[in-house]
């Protein structure tokens, strides 16, 4: 199997990329870099913004190779066709803009403009393990996940049962209603409850991605093991923030 990956990486020039690793993110902090903001803010062409942690940063519960190529190629791809799908594009360009009206956008526009969002929020509620067990919530959100689902144990079970049943390719959110409430949700392609689409909107405070690459070449079909080990990886730091933003949000 290690082989069959070196060979893949190779041919598919990660390789390359992979002795980078280092170099790209050796000497600098990449939180420091990295903030959501920087990659949503209003811009007429977008760039894939670089991980907040090295390619091996989530193992032994996500591998590197998966990594690299779930950023360098999949994330990358939808950055790149974004771009071009918008090169004769007449309206705003913000991309929370676009998200909002994405029923009326033509579908590459609307499948890359929730790609892109999607998978740089996904990599900023990651962070390296501490230890083998799930992390638990934090702040405010701890309290809020309490209140709305008994436990949060009964929080991680309800979301993973959601997320274990998503037929296909798509996501597990939770997010903030307009009500102010937590609701979990799912959705297809690269949809998100931002969107003019989903039955349940609101703002993302949790993201999962459960399409087949973000797992396969560690879990094969084995979804609900990525599941459980993806809840030692969540960032509840960074869901709390999002909370906090959330709950102050006037609209
Ligand atoms: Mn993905």
């Amino acid at each position: 199997m290690k082989e069959a990956r070196r060979d893949f990486l190779k041919k598919s020039g990660l390789l390359g990329l992979a002795t980078l690793g280092k170099s790209l993110f050796g000497n600098i902090d990449p939180m420091a870099l990295y903030t959501l903001e920087n990659s949503l803010q209003e811009k007429t062409f977008f760039v894939l913004p670089e991980l907040p942690y090295t390619f091996d940063a989530l193992e032994p519960f996500i591998d590197k190779d998966t990594m690299m190529i779930h950023h360098g190629k999949h994330h990358k791809a939808y950055v790149d066709n974004l771009n071009k799908a918008l090169t004769n594009y007449s309206g705003s360009k913000n991309l929370p803009d676009l998200l909002r009206i994405a029923s009326t956008l033509n579908p590459a526009i609307r499948n890359n403009a929730g790609g892109h969002y999607n998978h740089t929020l996904f990599w900023s509620l990651m962070k390296a393990p501490s230890n083998t067990e799930v992390n638990e919530a934090e702040g405010d959100l701890l309290l809020a996940l309490k209140n709305t689902f008994q436990s949060t144990e009964q929080f991680r079970k309800e979301f993973s049962e959601q997320a274990l049943k998503v037929f296909g390719s798509g996501w597990c959110w939770l997010v903030l209603n307009a009500e102010k409430q937590l609701k979990i949700c799912v959705s297809p392609n690269q949809d998100n409850p931002l969107m003019d689409v989903l039955p349940i909107k609101g703002k993302p405070i949790l993201a999962l991605d459960v399409w087949e690459h973000a797992y396969y070449l560690k879990y094969q079909n084995k979804r609900t093991d990525y599941i459980q080990n993806w809840w030692k990886l969540v960032n509840w730091q960074k869901a709390n923030q999002l909370y906090l933003e959330a709950i102050k949000d006037k609209e």
